[in-house]
């Protein structure tokens, strides 16, 4: 009698497992996914808003992941006992509890990037990305070596029942020595896994690198290329050459929303008009000859990466402004980018910071046409989706403008942790 229930209870407890691991693993596998997306700058061209839902997806999946791991931990006692003596399998656990605990910790600062702060956020991206490229290949060989367990059931620790050998026998049946249950799903999951898992993974990166191996051998220095060709360079001023904050610190990913743009003098212009008595209009040899200052600011995504120290030289905004003659109807400064699709705005108070600045040059050099380049906005206050690139038309308007990635679903206010709101 004892023994009965006993093994029937072992057997619920043994469900439990296979079901726990079963939504670990789907949930892990949409995570692997959809982070592998967000991260890829191929895949943030072709998604486009959508990127917006696929972060919220990739939120949610990783909070749901919670509950698979509390629910194992109230079972880790038992699991463990049962485990004894199986050093592979321990380490197996322990290994898969570090990288979610890692996953989860790391993605909880990055979603709640605003309470934790740029310096945090960017350790957490470090770390999230780092947990996943030791992770990854770990999952990938731990999936294909159970697909090897599959076939002696002996070694595997999570079955639905203690089922030995002589058990499986005595039903008389080959199939009996097989585990019939969960084969079809793992086999499913697995194909599932290593299909998509390679076209997201190897897809991009491959044409990536044929893109890059075309190119320069130190492609990785996205600073180096620059597809923009207007003449004449502008001279760096003394302060940006060599830079005064001492270089940058930090790498820009290259973000867009459009295919990068590039330009020349035959199709550059800046403007600046709307609500203004003195519209104005220059080319690139006009525009290069207004005087500029030079100051020393960080740079922050909201995605947690930032780069510090950068020496940018260019003209205060409030000086393109005053220039202008704004009218007193005006209440908001749209910008537009030349990829004719990015905007953004600030009100006439922000906009007139001391060290809001239309920039040109980045550590005494051009801006790439990779990083917004040759003119692109720079708000040092507040999240880096304010610093419109390929900036090419500034618009006094009345009224609100709500920005590119504010109307799908950033927060309208970008200012960073700490800064006085005005
Ligand atoms: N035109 C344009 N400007 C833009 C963006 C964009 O996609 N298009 N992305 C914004 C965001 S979210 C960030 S973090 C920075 C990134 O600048 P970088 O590509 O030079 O690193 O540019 C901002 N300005
Ligand atoms: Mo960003």
């Amino acid at each position: 009698m004892l023994k009965q229930s006993l093994a029937r209870v072992r057997k619920g407890y043994g469900k439990k497992l296979v079901s726990i691991h079963a939504w670990n693993a789907w949930l892990v596998l949409f995570l692997a996914i959809s982070g592998l997306m967000l991260l890829g700058a191929f895949w943030r061209e072709w998604l486009g808003e959508g990127r917006v839902w696929l972060k919220w997806g990739h939120t949610l999946a990783g909070l749901a992941l919670l509950a698979p791991v509390i629910y194992y931990l109230l079972l880790a006692a038992k699991h463990w006992k049962r485990l004894k003596g199986k050093t592979a399998q321990k380490a197996n656990v322990i290994t898969v509890l570090t990288l979610l605990f890692g996953w989860i910790v790391s993605g909880i600062v990055l979603w709640q990037y605003k309470a934790f702060g740029p310096r945090a956020a960017n350790a957490a991206l470090l770390a999230h990305d780092l947990f996943t490229w030791i992770g990854l290949p770990i999952i990938i060989y731990h999936s294909i070596t159970r697909t090897r367990w599959l076939k002696e059931p002996d070694k595997r620790s999570i079955r639905p029942e203690q089922e030995t050998k002589d058990t499986a026998v005595s039903n008389g049946t080959e199939k009996g020595l097989q585990h019939p249950q969960p084969i079809y799903t793992r086999r499913g999951f697995l194909k599932a896994a290593v299909g998509a898992g390679l076209a997201v993974t190897l897809g991009p990166t491959f044409v990536r690198w044929m893109g890059r191996s075309l190119q320069l051998p130190s492609a990785g220095e996205s600073t180096v290329a620059n597809a923009n060709r207007l003449l004449p360079d502008p001279i760096p001023l003394p302060q940006s050459s060599p830079p005064i904050g001492g270089g940058a610190e930090g790498h820009f990913r290259i973000y867009t929303v459009t295919d990068i743009p590039s330009f020349d003098n035959s199709n550059w212009f800046f403007k600046v008009d709307g609500l203004v008595d003195n519209k104005l209009s220059w080319n690139w040899e006009q525009f290069v000859k207004l005087q500029r200052e030079v100051q020393v600011s960080d740079f922050h995504c909201i995605t947690g990466w930032s780069v510090y120290k950068n020496t940018w030289e260019g003209i205060p905004l409030a000086k393109l402004m005053d220039m202008a003659d704004v009218q007193s109807t005006a209440t908001s400064v749209k910008f537009y980018s030349g990829d004719g699709v990015y905007t953004d705005s600030l009100t006439l108070e922000q906009a007139r910071m001391d060290d809001v600045l239309v920039a040109v040059m980045h550590d005494g050099k051009p801006i790439s046409n990779e990083l917004g380049g040759p003119v692109r906005l720079i708000v040092p206050q507040m999240y880096a989706y304010k610093s419109v690139k390929w900036l090419n038309r500034i618009e006094l308007i009345e009224g609100d403008h709500v920005g590119y990635w504010e109307q799908r679903g950033y927060d309208v206010d970008a200012w960073l942790p700490g800064k006085e709101k005005i």
